[in-house]
């Protein structure tokens, strides 16, 4: 009697352990497909204005801190910001957008804008506008 109300127990507890792990996996984990964007470099091929530019980053709704620039400067993605900030994930057949912006005091000059689509890549992109020229090479990288 014991015996047939644990084996038909068993297999009841084991469906619900299963469901209870993808359900936490789920929330933890991301989505399945979606991608990372990283932002590995900004250089300064050209300026904005005389003589430094203070560029900082809009990398999906994360801003990065504003750093100078000097023409031809070459800085890491991580001297810009954190590892939140210049980091993104891109939903599965979505994509991120990213804007260089120059720091004014009143109102700040929007260099460009990329989009960034959820596919694995390494590219240097360039970004040219209100007399200036930005490289922002990245990467993305496919999540499991
Ligand atoms: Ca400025
Ligand atoms: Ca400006």
């Amino acid at each position: 009697m014991n015996l047939k109300r644990i084996a038909a127990v068993l297999p009841l507890a084991g469906g619900i352990a299963a469901a209870t792990t993808g359900t936490s996996h789920a929330q933890v984990a991301p989505m399945a497909g979606s991608c990372e964007l990283r932002i590995t470099e900004v250089q300064a091929r050209d300026l904005q204005e005389t003589p430094t530019d203070e560029i900082y980053l809009r990398v999906g709704d994360e801003r990065t801190s504003t750093r100078t620039f000097t023409e031809g400067q070459t800085r890491e993605g991580s001297e810009l910001g954190n590892a939140d900030q210049i980091t993104e994930f891109i939903a599965p057949g979505g994509f991120v957008v990213v804007s260089v912006v120059e720091d004014d005091p009143a109102v700040d000059t929007v260099i460009g804008s990329f989009r960034v689509p959820c596919r694995t890549a390494s590219k240097e992109q360039l970004v040219s506008g209100a007399g200036a020229f930005y490289e922002v090479p990245y990467v993305v990288t496919q999540l499991p």
